[in-house]
Protein backbone atom coordinates (compact mmCIF):
# COMPACT_ATOMS: atom_id res chain seq x y z
CA UNK A 1 0.00 0.00 0.00
CA UNK A 2 1.33 3.56 -0.59
CA UNK A 3 1.22 5.69 1.95
CA UNK A 4 -0.30 8.63 2.09
CA UNK A 5 2.55 11.24 1.42
CA UNK A 6 4.08 9.23 -0.86
CA UNK A 7 0.77 9.33 -2.86
CA UNK A 8 1.11 13.22 -2.29
CA UNK A 9 4.48 13.23 -3.65
CA UNK A 10 3.67 11.39 -7.22
CA UNK A 11 1.06 13.76 -7.61
CA UNK A 12 3.46 16.43 -6.94
CA UNK A 13 5.82 15.05 -9.64
CA UNK A 14 2.86 15.07 -12.05
CA UNK A 15 2.50 18.10 -11.48
CA UNK A 16 5.95 19.41 -11.80
CA UNK A 17 6.86 17.55 -14.89
CA UNK A 18 3.44 18.21 -16.66
CA UNK A 19 2.20 15.28 -16.94
CA UNK A 20 -0.55 17.19 -15.20
CA UNK A 21 -0.92 20.47 -16.59
CA UNK A 22 -2.97 23.35 -17.72
CA UNK A 23 -3.07 26.30 -14.64
CA UNK A 24 -7.48 24.75 -14.29
CA UNK A 25 -6.17 21.33 -13.88
CA UNK A 26 -3.72 21.91 -11.76
CA UNK A 27 -5.26 23.68 -8.81
CA UNK A 28 -8.20 21.02 -9.15
CA UNK A 29 -5.37 18.08 -9.12
CA UNK A 30 -3.93 19.99 -6.17
CA UNK A 31 -6.83 20.36 -4.60
CA UNK A 32 -7.85 16.56 -4.64
CA UNK A 33 -4.29 15.31 -3.76
CA UNK A 34 -4.99 17.33 -0.57
CA UNK A 35 -8.09 15.79 0.35
CA UNK A 36 -7.22 12.71 -0.60
CA UNK A 37 -3.95 13.10 1.93
CA UNK A 38 -5.97 14.68 4.87
CA UNK A 39 -8.39 11.51 4.85
CA UNK A 40 -6.02 8.81 5.09
CA UNK A 41 -2.73 10.39 7.24
CA UNK A 42 -2.85 8.62 10.89
CA UNK A 43 -2.52 11.51 13.26
CA UNK A 44 -2.83 11.57 16.88
CA UNK A 45 -3.92 14.88 17.72
CA UNK A 46 -5.52 17.94 16.06
CA UNK A 47 -1.96 19.39 15.84
CA UNK A 48 -0.24 16.77 14.11
CA UNK A 49 -2.83 16.84 11.10
CA UNK A 50 -2.47 20.34 10.96
CA UNK A 51 1.37 20.13 10.57
CA UNK A 52 1.21 17.53 8.50
CA UNK A 53 -0.98 18.50 5.86
CA UNK A 54 0.58 22.22 6.18
CA UNK A 55 3.60 20.24 4.92
CA UNK A 56 1.52 18.26 2.26
CA UNK A 57 0.36 22.09 0.94
CA UNK A 58 3.97 22.98 0.89
CA UNK A 59 5.24 20.27 -1.25
CA UNK A 60 2.51 21.32 -4.07
CA UNK A 61 3.07 24.89 -3.52
CA UNK A 62 6.60 24.14 -4.83
CA UNK A 63 5.79 22.08 -7.92
CA UNK A 64 4.84 25.03 -10.29
CA UNK A 65 5.96 28.47 -8.71
CA UNK A 66 3.80 30.65 -11.52
CA UNK A 67 0.61 29.25 -11.67
CA UNK A 68 -1.63 31.39 -8.90
CA UNK A 69 -4.69 28.64 -9.58
CA UNK A 70 -2.34 26.40 -7.69
CA UNK A 71 -1.30 28.89 -4.78
CA UNK A 72 -5.21 30.05 -4.70
CA UNK A 73 -6.53 26.56 -4.55
CA UNK A 74 -4.03 25.52 -1.54
CA UNK A 75 -5.22 28.21 -0.02
CA UNK A 76 -8.90 27.63 -0.29
CA UNK A 77 -8.48 24.18 0.85
CA UNK A 78 -6.40 25.08 3.88
CA UNK A 79 -9.21 27.49 5.04
CA UNK A 80 -10.61 24.28 6.75
CA UNK A 81 -11.92 24.55 10.90
CA UNK A 82 -12.77 21.96 13.24
CA UNK A 83 -12.32 21.70 16.56
CA UNK A 84 -11.51 18.29 16.50
CA UNK A 85 -9.50 15.87 14.56
CA UNK A 86 -12.33 14.56 12.26
CA UNK A 87 -14.11 17.51 11.72
CA UNK A 88 -11.48 19.14 10.73
CA UNK A 89 -10.50 16.11 8.19
CA UNK A 90 -14.04 16.68 6.79
CA UNK A 91 -13.85 20.60 6.62
CA UNK A 92 -10.48 20.37 4.33
CA UNK A 93 -12.22 17.21 2.23
CA UNK A 94 -15.62 19.68 1.81
CA UNK A 95 -13.55 22.46 0.76
CA UNK A 96 -11.41 20.79 -1.81
CA UNK A 97 -14.61 19.12 -2.96
CA UNK A 98 -16.68 23.03 -3.28
CA UNK A 99 -13.22 24.18 -5.12
CA UNK A 100 -13.18 21.37 -7.50
CA UNK A 101 -17.21 22.31 -8.65
CA UNK A 102 -16.63 25.66 -8.32
CA UNK A 103 -13.71 25.17 -10.93
CA UNK A 104 -15.72 22.96 -13.35
CA UNK A 105 -18.63 25.47 -13.20
CA UNK A 106 -16.54 28.64 -13.86
CA UNK A 107 -15.17 27.05 -17.09
CA UNK A 108 -19.04 26.52 -18.41
CA UNK A 109 -20.17 29.62 -17.63
CA UNK A 110 -16.97 31.59 -19.14
CA UNK A 111 -17.69 29.32 -22.23
CA UNK A 112 -21.05 31.10 -22.20
CA UNK A 113 -20.04 34.54 -21.05
CA UNK A 114 -17.29 34.28 -24.11
CA UNK A 115 -18.66 32.52 -26.77
CA UNK A 116 -21.50 35.64 -27.12
CA UNK A 117 -18.72 37.42 -28.17
CA UNK A 118 -17.67 35.11 -31.31
CA UNK A 119 -20.26 35.57 -34.47
CA UNK A 120 -21.14 33.53 -37.39
CA UNK A 121 -18.05 32.91 -39.65
CA UNK A 122 -15.35 34.67 -37.22
CA UNK A 123 -11.80 33.08 -37.14
CA UNK A 124 -10.47 32.27 -33.91
CA UNK A 125 -6.77 32.01 -33.32
CA UNK A 126 -5.41 30.43 -29.56
CA UNK A 127 -2.27 30.05 -27.83
CA UNK A 128 -1.06 26.52 -26.12
CA UNK A 129 -3.74 24.51 -24.81
CA UNK A 130 -6.08 26.28 -22.38
CA UNK A 131 -9.24 24.33 -21.29
CA UNK A 132 -11.17 27.80 -20.70
CA UNK A 133 -10.40 28.98 -23.77
CA UNK A 134 -11.64 25.28 -25.58
CA UNK A 135 -15.07 26.24 -23.59
CA UNK A 136 -15.62 29.25 -25.28
CA UNK A 137 -14.55 28.39 -28.67
CA UNK A 138 -16.40 24.73 -28.40
CA UNK A 139 -20.07 26.81 -27.03
CA UNK A 140 -19.54 29.05 -30.08
CA UNK A 141 -19.13 26.13 -32.24
CA UNK A 142 -21.94 24.02 -30.62
CA UNK A 143 -24.23 26.78 -30.57
CA UNK A 144 -24.16 26.94 -34.23
CA UNK A 145 -21.51 29.56 -35.80
CA UNK A 146 -19.86 28.45 -38.11
CA UNK A 147 -15.84 28.97 -36.78
CA UNK A 148 -12.41 28.49 -38.02
CA UNK A 149 -9.61 28.00 -35.57
CA UNK A 150 -5.92 28.46 -36.23
CA UNK A 151 -3.59 27.14 -33.23
CA UNK A 152 -0.13 27.66 -32.55
CA UNK A 153 1.94 24.89 -31.85
CA UNK A 154 3.47 26.48 -28.67
CA UNK A 155 7.12 25.34 -28.44
CA UNK A 156 8.61 23.75 -26.70
CA UNK A 157 6.24 21.46 -25.22
CA UNK A 158 3.82 21.74 -28.33
CA UNK A 159 0.81 21.53 -25.99
CA UNK A 160 -0.81 22.94 -29.28
CA UNK A 161 -1.26 19.03 -30.01
CA UNK A 162 -3.45 18.84 -27.38
CA UNK A 163 -5.46 21.56 -28.69
CA UNK A 164 -6.22 20.83 -32.57
CA UNK A 165 -6.92 17.12 -31.21
CA UNK A 166 -9.44 18.34 -29.17
CA UNK A 167 -10.93 20.89 -31.72
CA UNK A 168 -10.67 18.03 -34.47
CA UNK A 169 -12.42 15.20 -31.86
CA UNK A 170 -15.52 17.74 -31.76
CA UNK A 171 -15.38 18.44 -35.46
CA UNK A 172 -14.26 22.13 -35.51
CA UNK A 173 -11.96 23.24 -38.79
CA UNK A 174 -8.47 23.99 -37.72
CA UNK A 175 -5.31 25.17 -38.85
CA UNK A 176 -1.46 24.25 -37.32
CA UNK A 177 0.98 26.54 -37.19
CA UNK A 178 4.75 27.24 -36.29
CA UNK A 179 4.47 29.88 -33.50
CA UNK A 180 6.20 31.89 -35.86
CA UNK A 181 3.53 32.12 -38.39
CA UNK A 182 1.61 34.34 -36.08
CA UNK A 183 2.46 37.61 -37.54
CA UNK A 184 1.47 36.41 -41.11
CA UNK A 185 -1.72 35.00 -40.55
CA UNK A 186 -3.19 37.88 -37.84
CA UNK A 187 -4.93 39.38 -40.62
CA UNK A 188 -7.44 36.65 -40.96
CA UNK A 189 -8.35 36.48 -36.96
CA UNK A 190 -10.93 38.23 -35.74
CA UNK A 191 -10.36 36.91 -32.28
CA UNK A 192 -7.30 35.60 -30.60
CA UNK A 193 -8.48 33.95 -27.87
CA UNK A 194 -6.13 33.02 -24.55
CA UNK A 195 -6.22 31.12 -21.24
CA UNK A 196 -4.07 32.67 -18.03
CA UNK A 197 -1.93 31.61 -15.78
CA UNK A 198 -2.26 34.73 -13.43
CA UNK A 199 -3.85 37.97 -13.66
CA UNK A 200 -2.18 40.70 -11.76
CA UNK A 201 -3.79 43.37 -9.68
CA UNK A 202 -3.44 46.01 -12.67
CA UNK A 203 -5.29 43.30 -15.10
CA UNK A 204 -2.07 42.29 -16.74
CA UNK A 205 -1.90 38.59 -18.07
CA UNK A 206 0.99 35.95 -17.13
CA UNK A 207 0.59 33.02 -19.99
CA UNK A 208 2.23 30.71 -21.96
CA UNK A 209 5.76 32.10 -23.61
CA UNK A 210 4.84 33.91 -26.72
CA UNK A 211 1.18 35.15 -25.73
CA UNK A 212 2.47 38.45 -25.69
CA UNK A 213 3.97 39.25 -29.14
CA UNK A 214 0.95 37.45 -30.36
CA UNK A 215 -1.06 40.27 -28.38
CA UNK A 216 1.45 42.95 -30.07
CA UNK A 217 0.34 41.48 -33.27
CA UNK A 218 -3.24 41.69 -32.87
CA UNK A 219 -3.01 45.38 -31.07
CA UNK A 220 -1.53 46.44 -34.73
CA UNK A 221 -3.55 44.07 -36.96
CA UNK A 222 -7.10 45.67 -34.63
CA UNK A 223 -7.45 42.46 -34.07
CA UNK A 224 -9.53 41.35 -30.31
CA UNK A 225 -7.93 39.92 -27.93
CA UNK A 226 -9.76 37.80 -25.47
CA UNK A 227 -8.83 35.98 -22.00
CA UNK A 228 -10.46 33.15 -20.65
CA UNK A 229 -9.86 33.39 -16.99
CA UNK A 230 -11.33 32.38 -13.73
CA UNK A 231 -11.05 34.58 -10.95
CA UNK A 232 -8.97 31.93 -8.71
CA UNK A 233 -6.38 32.96 -11.68
CA UNK A 234 -6.18 36.22 -9.99
CA UNK A 235 -3.45 37.30 -7.98
CA UNK A 236 -3.96 38.71 -4.50
CA UNK A 237 -0.12 38.74 -3.94
CA UNK A 238 -0.05 41.18 -6.83
CA UNK A 239 -1.98 43.82 -4.86
CA UNK A 240 0.35 43.29 -1.92
CA UNK A 241 2.89 44.64 -4.69
CA UNK A 242 4.85 40.94 -5.13
CA UNK A 243 5.96 40.38 -8.86
CA UNK A 244 4.68 37.09 -10.69
CA UNK A 245 7.58 34.95 -10.82
CA UNK A 246 8.34 33.29 -13.91
CA UNK A 247 9.41 29.65 -14.35
CA UNK A 248 12.23 28.72 -16.13
CA UNK A 249 11.94 25.11 -17.08
CA UNK A 250 14.74 22.71 -18.19
CA UNK A 251 17.09 23.48 -21.11
CA UNK A 252 16.92 20.76 -22.62
CA UNK A 253 13.31 21.17 -23.43
CA UNK A 254 14.61 23.09 -25.91
CA UNK A 255 17.48 21.58 -26.92
CA UNK A 256 18.12 17.97 -25.88
CA UNK A 257 21.73 17.85 -26.66
CA UNK A 258 22.45 21.02 -25.04
CA UNK A 259 25.14 19.15 -22.29
CA UNK A 260 27.39 18.66 -25.85
CA UNK A 261 27.47 22.37 -26.58
CA UNK A 262 30.22 24.08 -24.75
CA UNK A 263 29.21 27.72 -25.19
CA UNK A 264 25.66 27.72 -25.45
CA UNK A 265 23.42 27.77 -23.17
CA UNK A 266 19.18 27.57 -23.04
CA UNK A 267 16.52 29.90 -21.86
CA UNK A 268 13.46 28.86 -21.44
CA UNK A 269 10.80 30.84 -19.63
CA UNK A 270 7.98 29.24 -19.38
CA UNK A 271 5.24 32.13 -19.70
CA UNK A 272 5.50 36.30 -20.46
CA UNK A 273 3.44 39.17 -19.92
CA UNK A 274 1.25 40.71 -21.56
CA UNK A 275 0.82 44.36 -20.85
CA UNK A 276 -3.20 45.13 -19.79
CA UNK A 277 -3.39 47.97 -22.56
CA UNK A 278 -3.36 44.77 -25.20
CA UNK A 279 -6.01 43.24 -23.89
CA UNK A 280 -9.85 43.72 -24.67
CA UNK A 281 -11.66 41.91 -22.20
CA UNK A 282 -11.39 38.75 -19.52
CA UNK A 283 -13.78 36.62 -19.61
CA UNK A 284 -14.56 35.04 -16.29
CA UNK A 285 -17.76 33.31 -14.36
CA UNK A 286 -18.25 36.05 -12.98
CA UNK A 287 -18.66 38.42 -16.44
CA UNK A 288 -16.90 40.09 -19.15
CA UNK A 289 -14.54 42.74 -17.52
CA UNK A 290 -12.07 44.84 -18.69
CA UNK A 291 -8.40 44.13 -17.52
CA UNK A 292 -8.70 47.47 -15.87
CA UNK A 293 -11.35 46.20 -13.02
CA UNK A 294 -9.10 43.48 -12.04
CA UNK A 295 -7.82 44.74 -8.77
CA UNK A 296 -12.05 44.79 -8.04
CA UNK A 297 -11.77 41.13 -9.02
CA UNK A 298 -9.14 40.27 -6.42
CA UNK A 299 -10.67 42.28 -3.67
CA UNK A 300 -14.42 41.15 -4.24
CA UNK A 301 -13.36 37.40 -4.65
CA UNK A 302 -10.15 37.21 -2.52
CA UNK A 303 -10.41 39.83 -0.24
CA UNK A 304 -10.84 37.94 3.48
CA UNK A 305 -7.40 35.95 2.29
CA UNK A 306 -5.65 39.38 1.52
CA UNK A 307 -7.15 40.47 5.39
CA UNK A 308 -5.99 37.09 6.46
CA UNK A 309 -2.17 37.36 5.20
CA UNK A 310 -1.93 40.94 6.86
CA UNK A 311 -2.43 39.50 9.92
P1 LIG B 1 -6.36 26.44 -18.55
C1 LIG B 1 -1.08 26.54 -19.45
O1 LIG B 1 0.12 26.39 -18.78
C2 LIG B 1 -1.03 27.60 -20.53
O2 LIG B 1 -0.26 28.71 -20.22
C3 LIG B 1 -2.49 27.92 -20.62
O3 LIG B 1 -2.76 29.11 -21.29
C4 LIG B 1 -2.82 27.97 -19.14
O4 LIG B 1 -2.13 26.88 -18.57
C5 LIG B 1 -4.27 27.94 -18.82
O5 LIG B 1 -4.84 26.67 -19.00
P2 LIG B 1 1.00 25.02 -18.80
O6 LIG B 1 0.50 24.19 -17.62
O7 LIG B 1 -6.42 26.68 -17.07
O8 LIG B 1 0.91 24.32 -20.10
O9 LIG B 1 -7.19 27.44 -19.29
O10 LIG B 1 2.40 25.53 -18.52
O11 LIG B 1 -6.67 25.03 -18.92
Amino acid sequence: MTLPMEELLDTAERIRSMEIRGAALIGRAAAGALKDFALSIEAASLEEFNGEVRRAAEVLLNTRPTAVSLSNAVRIVMRYRGDDLEAARSSLAKNADSFVERSLKAVERIGEIGSRRVLDGDVILTHCNSSVALSIIKTAFDSGKDIRVIATESRPRYQGHLTIKALDGWGIETELIVDSAVRTVINEVDHVIVGADVITANGSLVNKIGTAAIALAASEARTSFVVAAETYKFSPETIMGELVPIEMRSPEEVYPEISKLQHVRVRNPAFDVTPHRYIDVICTEIGAIPPEMSYLVIKEMLGGELERQRL
